[in-house]
């Protein structure tokens, strides 16, 4: 378990560090940014449906405090957030297996659906 609550934050905040350098990364390929690798294109969307797991377990009760843009209505609707991971989590594993296919037009599909899921959490639960 975490010691402290600052500890919780931490832990979730470098999780989304890591998806964001992930997903961004695949974005700028996508959107022809940087040349598209399909290789490195799977593999960033592997460590998102991975990383997608972790964030969670750090929004532990009493850590809306301190250095944080979790708003509180994330413990007050705790159901309905952690459905909404659930669904980035489910939306992340599917991104990973279309990756690894290699069909552009279901790959960028996948990747709207789960730049979707991040930004209808942050609309609703992270500070601006
Ligand atoms: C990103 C990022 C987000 C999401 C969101 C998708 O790359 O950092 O928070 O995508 O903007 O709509």
């Amino acid at each position: 378990n975490f010691k402290e609550a600052e500890d919780a934050v931490h832990y979730r905040q470098s999780a989304f560090s890591m998806i964001a350098y992930n997903f961004g990364d695949m974005g700028a390929m996508l959107k022809g940014k940087k040349e598209y690798n399909a290789e490195v294109f799977a593999m960033r969307a592997e460590n998102v449906a991975a990383l997608s797991k972790l964030p969670l377990e750090g929004f532990i009760a009493g850590s809306d405090k301190g250095d944080t843009e979790a708003l509180a209505k994330i413990w007050s609707d705790k159901a309905d957030f952690d459905n909404k991971m659930k669904t980035f989590q489910d939306n992340a594993a599917i991104l990973a297996t279309v990756a690894s296919k290699g069909d552009k037009k279901e790959i960028k599909k996948a990747f709207g659906n789960t730049g979707k899921s991040c930004k209808g959490c942050h609309d609703v639960y992270k500070k601006d």
